[in-house]
């Protein structure tokens, strides 16, 4: 730190700097996250919520009461009657709460969890921290979990198995009802990771129900999901939510000074301002606004993806979700030439593919914009 005072000026240059080195969703070029720029209302209701502090909930019980209607709203939405959670500060958190519950609630000192391949890598850091053992499923064909396998793998230290509804790699969702079945005649906690697919899937449509993913399912114990990523709230939001207030003793703390006695979060001072401009985009949007979005989302997935197959290459599956994963000969060297154009999709060395996440950001013509980059790049043969 300087000793003497800057003035806003100076200060405001440097930071206006570094916010250039940034990119922007709004120029149509990032294809490779799942947050997107929250609607101008909900920032605005995120600055007015900066100060208020969810960790000391009777000194903010206005937020307090915020957060409980955020997840009653998630509640409804994912069939939970009796559903309880919080606003977390994302899929990471709201997955090792879910683990830090299904281990503590089993008696084996040895703990297991079974994984998809495609689970996502916060899990990975979750049972290095919880020192649980991941022991992986195997994917089927169209790469959903292989509820044979994973059958196969329980034993009497499995404290959960996990099911994905929209893998962050290819936007898969696992039969979650299958493995509902699988975890209520072996009394094991089945968690669904839906940070990206819980605020996707409830708003479109299926003719069938095998993408049935949530509290409708008797085994489904506890499920992530994230207003921060489909939500397109604020960051921080991520969200866990359990089937009914069981699951709480085992995340519960005493705060013995605090205004609340007790703390269910693993982070302590929380931030009220990404719960309030939830409610917010809740409100603002409702059902049909979700169900708009999520629409076009789709229509411009199915677009790219059947451009690309028109176009030769491999795309690997119908998308389920807003993702498209698609092979060329050398799919790193077009991921990094991508880039190099001012393109951000991602390269999954696991399935040698490029995704690229359609958002709400995603315009028809950012899309466009993309193909004609990769076809660019498709002929000059790099
Ligand atoms: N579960 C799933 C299925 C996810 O996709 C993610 C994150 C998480 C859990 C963990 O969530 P948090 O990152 O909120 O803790 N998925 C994104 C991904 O890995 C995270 C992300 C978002 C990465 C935006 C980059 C980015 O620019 O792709």
């Amino acid at each position: 730190m300087q000793d003497k005072p800057r003035t806003k000026a100076e200060v405001l240059a440097r930071l206006k700097t570094a916010l250039k080195n940034d990119e922007r969703y709004k120029n149509g070029k990032i294809f490779c996250s799942m947050c997107t720029s929250p609607p101008l209302f909900a920032k605005e209701v995120h600055k007015l919520f900066l100060e208020s502090n969810l960790g000391d909930k009777a000194l903010f019980s206005g937020s307090s009461q915020l957060e409980k209607e955020v997840v009653a709203t998630l509640a409804q939405l994912l069939h939970g009657k009796t559903a309880v959670g919080f606003l977390v500060s994302g899929g990471t958190e709201a997955n090792l709460l879910a683990m830090l519950a299904a281990r503590d609630q089993a008696s084996t000192q040895t703990p297991e969890v079974i994984l998809p391949e495609s689970a996502h890598f916060s899990f990975h850091k979750i049972c290095r921290l919880l020192k649980l053992k991941p022991v992986f499923a195997r994917l089927d064909s169209n790469f959903r979990v292989d509820t044979d396998h994973v059958e196969q793998l329980l034993t009497k230290n499995t404290v959960a198995i996990v099911g994905t509804a929209g893998s962050a790699e290819l936007g898969t969702v696992d039969p979650i009802d299958q493995l509902s079945v699988i975890a209520t005649k072996n009394d094991v906690h089945l968690h669904v990771d839906a940070a990206f697919g819980g605020l996707v899937l409830p708003f479109i449509e299926y003719a069938d129900n095998t993408l049935d993913f949530d509290f409708k399912l008797e085994g489904v114990r506890s499920i992530t999901v994230d207003p921060h990523k489909m939500g397109m709230s604020t960051i921080p939001a991520g969200g866990i939510l359990f089937r009914n207030n069981t699951y709480l003793k085992y995340l519960q703390t005493e705060t013995p000074y605090l205004t609340e006695q007790t703390q269910y979060t693993f982070v302590g001072t929380r931030s009220a301002a990404s719960v309030a401009a939830t409610w917010a985009i809740f409100h603002l949007l409702g059902r049909e606004g979700f169900k708009k979005t999520v629409k076009k989302c789709m229509q411009l997935t199915m677009f790219l993806a059947s451009k690309l197959e028109k176009a030769g290459f491999e795309v690997l599956l119908r998308p389920t979700l807003n993702i498209v994963a698609f092979r060329y000969a050398n799919s790193k060297m077009l991921a990094d030439n991508l880039r190099r154009r001012g393109w951000f999709v991602s390269y999954v060395p696991r399935l040698d593919c490029i995704r690229v996440v359609i958002m709400p950001h995603s315009k028809r013509r950012h899309v466009v914009g993309l193909l004609r980059c990769i076809n660019e790049l498709q002929r000059q043969n790099v």
